[in-house]
C-alpha cells in the first residue's frame, strides 16, 4: 500500500516536472550580467527550459529596477512591460526610461507558454551602463614623462597613491589607454583580461574597460599603478617598419569612482600628481615578443607603502574624448593549458618543445637561476623535413622572449603585452628547463562556444579540430588572418568567408558586431572597403571584390544566425556605400575595374601540360560578388522596410545580372571561365537563368571529377562549392571533395599531421618541403569554411528563419559515414542533429529547442515504416504534418527530443 502511493506521489512529482516551465540563460545584448553598456536600448533574451513537446512562449512579462531587493518583491519597479502576448524571447528591446551613465538596473523576466503552464519570475539579472558622455570623465589624459620614449623602448609605468576615507560600497574603474594597458591596484592585477583596451579603429573608436574593483580598493591609504606598452597603437603593424600609426606617444586614462557606505561618492583620476618610470619590460611589441629583466622589477610599486621618489613626472595633455566607446566585443582572455608534449633536441641541437597543438597565446614557465641569467624562448609552428626548428614563415616577426633572471628562487613568467602563433618553441637557458617548468597558454577573444560535430571519421573529426582551433587563434579581438608572422591583420576576405563557420562554433555576435563598427568607420568616402579592418594599409588599399564585401556579408550572416536586426540597421549605410560604389564604377552595368585579389590561392597545378589551370577571370568574380552584394541589400531593404531601395536593388539586380550573362556565358550556358569557382559562384550567387542551371552544375561535377575528385578552388570559391553541389543533387560529389585525402584537400593537411587549418593548400608539399616562406601561415581560417557544409548538409542542422526560429534537421548521409552529429546551443537552447545508419537500420536523434518550430527530412524514407520513440511516426502527436518528397519524409514539429528509426539500404 505505502509502495503504491510511493509510486503515485513519484508518477505524480514527475508529471508535475515534465510540466514545469523554468528559464535559464538570461542575456542583456548578447552577455551575461554586462558591466559597462553603452548601449541605451538593451536587448533582452531568455531560454525556455520545459520537458514538454511542442512548447511555444505565449507571453513574456519583464520588469526592471534599479534595487534589486524590491524588485523580487515587485517594489520600486522602474519600468515592468506588463504581459505582452509574444513569442519573442531573443534581443527583446528595453522601453523604460533613458538609462543614465553608471546605473545598474535589474531586470526579470516570467513566460507563459501554449500549454497552460506559466514560469515564476526569473532570478534577477543586471547590466550597468558606463559613462555616455564625454563630459562624464573628469580624468586627464597623461602621458609618461621619460626621455626617449618611443617605439620599442622600455615600456612606461604610471602610478599614483590615494586615500579613500571611508568605508567603500563599491569601485569601478574606467580605464583606457593610447597602446595597451596592465593595471594594477594595491599589488594586484585588476580583471582577467589581457591586450586591452583592445584592437580598434583608435582614432575614431577608442574603447574603455570598466572592472568592479570593490574588492581591490580599501578604507585608507590606496595606490595604483599602469603598464603601458606600444601594442597596436604605435608599435611595428603590417610591414616594412611601419610604425606609429596611430599616434606616437602612449598615454592613460584612469577614472576610478568609489561609492561609500553612506552613499557619498569620491573620484580618483590619471592627473599630473602621477609619477612615471620604467621597469623590467624593456621592450614588447605584437611582431616582436617580449623582453622582461626581472632585475629591473620595482618591488611593490603599485602599493601606497611605496617611495616613488626618484620617479619622473607625466604630462597631462588635452585629448578629445568623443572617440571614446564602451567595450562591446568578448574581452581576450586566458583559456585552455598545455603541458608539453616532448622535449627533445634537434638534429641542429636545439632543444624544443611540442605542445601538440598549433595554438595562439604564449608559453608560461617557470625557471630557477642567477641573476643576469637569461631564457629565450622562440616560437615555431613547424618542424621541416628534417625535424629542425623552421621559423622562416614568421617573416619579420621575431616572435621572442627574452627573459633575464632576478636570482634566489624560482621565478614564473608570462608575458604581458604580445601573443604567438605556435606549436612548438625553442628555449635556450643555462639551466635547462624541464617538461613541468613549461606551459602552454591559450589566448583568444572570450566567445561562447556553442557548436560541435562528429563523426564516425577521424580525420573529419581532426578537421573540425582544426577548423575551431583557426577560430580561437585568430578571433583575437579583431577576425585575424594569421596569428604569427608580421601580418596578423583584420584581413576582410578571410573573415566573410569563413563567418558562417565561425556562428557556429561560437557566439559570435557582438565580436562581429564590434569590428563591423570599425569597418563603417575606416570605410573610405567613396565607399570603398579597406583590405584590412582596422584600416593600417592605406585608403588605396581597398575595394578588392569578394574582400570589400565583407561589409555585407557580414552583417548579413549575423542577422541571420542571431536574429539581429540592429547590425543591418547599425551597418546599413555602410553596405549601401560599398555597393553603391558597385554601380558608380560599372561601365555597361558591368564591375570590370581595379585590383582584385581574385580566387586567392587557387590551385595551380605544377604540371599544368593540358592548360586546366585553375584561373577564375577575376572580374567574372566580381560580378558575382556584386550580385550577391546587391542581392544582400534586397534582403535587408526588406526586412528594414526600405521599400524605395527594394526597388532600386531589384533593378540593379536585374541589370547585374543580364549583363553577367552577356559578356561570361556562351549562349550554350559554357562560361568564359571553366572554373570550379566560376562555376560555383555562378551557381550560388544564381546568376544564370534557372534553365541554365541544371547543366552549369554538371559542368561543375564533371570538373571535380577531371580533377579526380579535386578542388581546385580558392578563398573565394571554396567556401561554396560543396553546397552548391549539393543544392545541385551532388551530395556524392560534394562528399568525395569533403573525404579526398590527397593534395588538394581538406584532409590533405590532416594528413600531414596539421592541428589548424592552413592559408595555402600546400603548405607543406607532398615531398615534405614548405611553400614560399613569404606567405605560408599555418594558421588561416578561410579554407576552415567547410564548416558550414559539415554542419547544415552532413548532419543537415540548419536554420529556415534568422535566429533558429524555425529550423530543419535534414540530414544527409553519404561517404561511407557511419554517424554524424551537429549540436548547437541556439539562443533558443540546444539543437541537435545525431544521426547513425547501423546494420540497415538508420536513427535519427533531434532536439528541437522549445520556443521553435522545425521540419525534419528523413532521407530515404519514403517507403519505410518509420517509428519515433517505438510509435508509428503517424501517431505522434507533436508531428503537425508529414509530407513525402521524392525519396524522403517531411515532417513539421515543435520542440523536444525525438529518436526517429528506419530501416534504409546500405
Ligand atoms: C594575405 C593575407 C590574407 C589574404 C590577403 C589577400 O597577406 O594573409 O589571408 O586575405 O593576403
Amino acid at each position: 500500500m505505502r509502495s503504491i502511493s510511493l509510486l503515485i506521489l513519484l508518477a505524480a512529482t514527475l508529471s508535475l516536472q515534465a510540466q514545469t516551465l523554468t528559464i535559464r540563460d538570461l542575456t542583456c545584448e548578447h552577455q551575461n550580467n554586462p558591466l559597462g553598456l553603452d548601449v541605451t536600448v538593451p536587448r533582452f533574451g531568455w531560454k525556455l527550459v520545459s520537458g514538454q513537446r511542442g512548447t511555444m512562449q505565449k507571453s513574456y512579462e519583464l520588469r526592471v529596477g534599479t534595487d534589486d531587493k524590491a524588485l523580487v518583491k515587485g517594489q520600486k519597479i522602474l519600468w515592468q512591460s506588463g504581459p505582452v502576448a509574444s513569442d519573442q524571447s531573443v534581443l527583446v528591446p528595453y522601453a523604460g526610461p533613458a538609462v543614465t551613465s553608471r546605473q545598474r538596473y535589474y531586470w526579470q523576466v516570467k513566460v507563459a507558454d501554449n500549454k497552460g503552464n506559466s514560469s515564476a519570475w526569473s532570478e534577477v539579472k543586471y547590466w550597468e551602463m558606463g559613462l555616455l558622455k564625454a563630459s562624464d570623465w573628469t580624468a586627464r589624459w597623461i602621458e609618461s614623462d621619460l626621455p626617449g620614449d618611443s617605439v620599442n623602448s622600455p615600456a612606461p609605468m604610471l602610478r599614483n597613491n590615494f586615500t579613500l576615507k571611508k568605508m567603500v560600497k563599491s569601485a569601478r574603474l574606467y580605464v583606457t589607454s593610447h597602446g595597451l594597458y596592465e593595471c594594477y591596484i594595491n599589488g594586484q592585477r585588476v580583471g582577467d583580461q589581457f591586450l586591452t583596451p583592445g584592437w580598434t579603429s583608435y582614432n575614431k573608436r577608442l574603447q574603455y574597460q570598466v572592472y568592479d574593483v570593490t574588492s581591490l580598493v580599501t578604507n585608507g591609504a590606496n595606490a595604483a599603478g599602469v603598464i603601458l606598452s606600444d601594442g597596436w597603437y604605435r608599435g611595428n603593424l603590417a610591414w616594412e617598419n611601419n610604425r606609429n600609426i596611430y599616434g606616437k606617444t602612449l598615454g592613460l586614462l584612469f577614472q576610478l569612482e568609489a561609492t561609500y557606505a553612506d552613499g557619498s561618492k569620491e573620484i580618483i583620476t590619471s592627473n599630473e600628481q602621477w609619477k612615471s618610470s620604467t621597469g623590467p619590460v624593456t621592450r614588447a611589441g605584437i611582431y616582436y615578443g617580449e623582453a622582461y629583466d626581472a632585475r629591473l622589477e620595482k618591488k611593490d610599486w603599485s602599493m601606497s607603502s611605496y617611495t616613488a621618489g626618484d620617479w619622473h613626472g607625466v604630462r597631462a595633455v588635452n585629448v578629445s574624448n568623443d572617440n571614446l566607446i564602451a567595450s562591446y566585443a568578448p574581452p581576450v582572455k586566458k583559456h585552455e593549458t598545455f603541458k608539453p608534449k616532448s622535449l627533445k633536441v634537434t638534429p641542429q641541437g636545439e632543444l624544443i618543445v611540442d605542445f601538440g597543438q598549433n595554438l595562439v597565446g604564449w608559453v608560461r614557465f617557470k625557471a630557477n637561476g642567477k641573476a643576469g641569467d637569461k631564457i629565450v624562448v622562440h616560437h615555431a609552428e613547424v618542424l621541416d623535413k628534417k625535424g629542425n626548428f623552421y621559423t622562416d614563415n614568421y617573416r619579420a616577426a621575431q616572435a621572442e622572449i627574452v627573459y633575464t633572471l632576478k636570482g634566489g628562487g624560482e621565478e614564473v613568467f608570462e608575458p604581458h603585452f604580445s601573443f604567438f602563433g605556435f606549436r612548438y618553441v625553442k628555449i635556450t637557458s643555462p639551466n635547462k628547463l624541464t617538461a613541468d617548468q613549461i606551459t602552454a597558454v591559450a589566448v583568444y577573444s572570450d566567445m561562447a562556444p556553442t557548436g560541435n560535430f562528429t563523426s564516425s571519421n577521424p580525420l573529419i573529426n581532426q578537421l573540425q579540430h582544426n577548423i575551431q582551433w583557426g577560430q580561437k587563434g585568430n578571433f583575437v579581438d579583431v577576425p585575424t588572418d594569421c596569428p604569427q608572422r608580421d601580418e596578423r591583420l583584420g584581413w576582410t576576405g578571410d573573415a566573410q568567408a569563413f563567418s558562417r563557420t565561425a556562428t557556429y562554433n561560437m557566439n559570435v555576435a557582438t565580436f562581429f558586431s564590434k569590428w563591423l563598427k570599425d569597418l563603417a568607420a575606416d570605410q573610405v568616402k567613396n565607399g570603398r572597403v579597406p583590405f584590412v579592418i582596422p584600416n593600417v594599409l592605406g585608403d588605396s588599399a581597398s575595394a578588392s571584390t569578394g574582400w570589400a564585401d565583407a561589409a555585407t556579408i557580414i552583417p548579413w550572416n549575423v542577422y541571420y544566425a542571431y536574429d539581429d536586426k540592429r547590425i543591418l540597421e547599425q551597418q546599413y549605410e555602410s553596405m549601401k556605400a560599398w555597393v553603391g560604389y558597385m554601380e558608380a564604377r560599372s561601365r555597361n552595368d558591368l564591375w570590370n575595374r581595379g585590383f582584385h585579389f581574385g580566387d586567392w590561392l587557387f590551385y595551380r597545378p605544377n604540371d599544368d601540360t593540358d592548360g586546366r589551370s585553375a584561373v577564375t577571370d577575376k572580374y567574372l568574380i566580381a560580378q558575382c560578388f556584386w550580385a550577391n552584394s546587391t542581392q544582400i541589400m534586397l534582403n535587408t531593404a526588406k526586412v528594414l522596410g526600405k521599400e524605395d531601395d527594394v526597388k532600386h536593388y531589384t533593378e540593379w539586380l536585374k541589370r547585374i545580372k543580364d549583363a553577367f550573362l552577356k559578356e561570361y556565358m556562351a549562349p550554350s550556358g559554357r562560361l568564359v571561365a571553366g572554373t570550379q569557382t566560376a562555376y560555383v559562384l555562378a551557381l550560388n550567387f544564381d546568376m544564370l537563368p534557372e534553365t541554365l542551371r541544371a547543366q552549369a552544375a554538371e559542368r561543375l561535377a564533371q570538373n571535380v571529377k577531371d580533377y579526380d575528385n579535386h578542388l581546385t578552388t580558392g578563398f573565394l570559391g571554396t567556401p561554396y562549392l560543396c553546397e552548391v553541389l549539393t543544392r545541385f543533387g551532388y551530395t556524392d560529389v560534394a562528399y568525395s571533395l569533403l573525404l579526398q585525402e590527397t593534395y588538394p584537400s581538406w584532409l590533405y593537411p590532416v594528413k600531414m599531421g596539421a592541428t589548424t587549418i592552413w592559408e595555402r593548400w600546400d603548405g607543406i608539399k607532398t615531398d615534405s618541403t614548405f611553400q614560399t616562406p613569404g606567405m605560408n601561415s599555418f594558421n588561416h581560417y578561410a579554407y576552415g569554411a567547410i564548416g558550414d557544409w559539415m554542419y547544415r548538409r552532413v548532419a543537415g542542422l540548419r536554420e529556415t528563419a534568422p535566429g533558429y526560429k524555425e529550423l530543419i534537421i535534414a540530414p544527409q548521409p553519404g561517404g561511407n559515414l557511419k554517424n554524424a552529429t551537429a549540436e548547437l546551443e541556439t539562443l533558443y537552447g540546444p539543437a541537435k542533429s545525431a544521426w547513425k545508419l547501423e546494420n540497415g537500420v538508420f536513427t535519427l536523434t533531434a532536439v528541437i529547442p522549445a520556443n521553435t518550430t522545425a521540419q525534419i527530412v528523413l532521407p530515404d524514407a519514403a517507403d519505410a515504416s518509420v517509428t519515433e520513440g517505438g510509435v508509428d511516426v503517424g501517431k505522434v502527436k507533436s508531428v503537425t504534418a508529414m509530407t513525402k518528397e521524392g525519396t524522403s519524409v517531411r515532417l513539421t514539429l515543435g520542440s523536444g527530443t525525438y529518436t526517429f528509426t528506419y530501416g534504409m539500404k546500405q
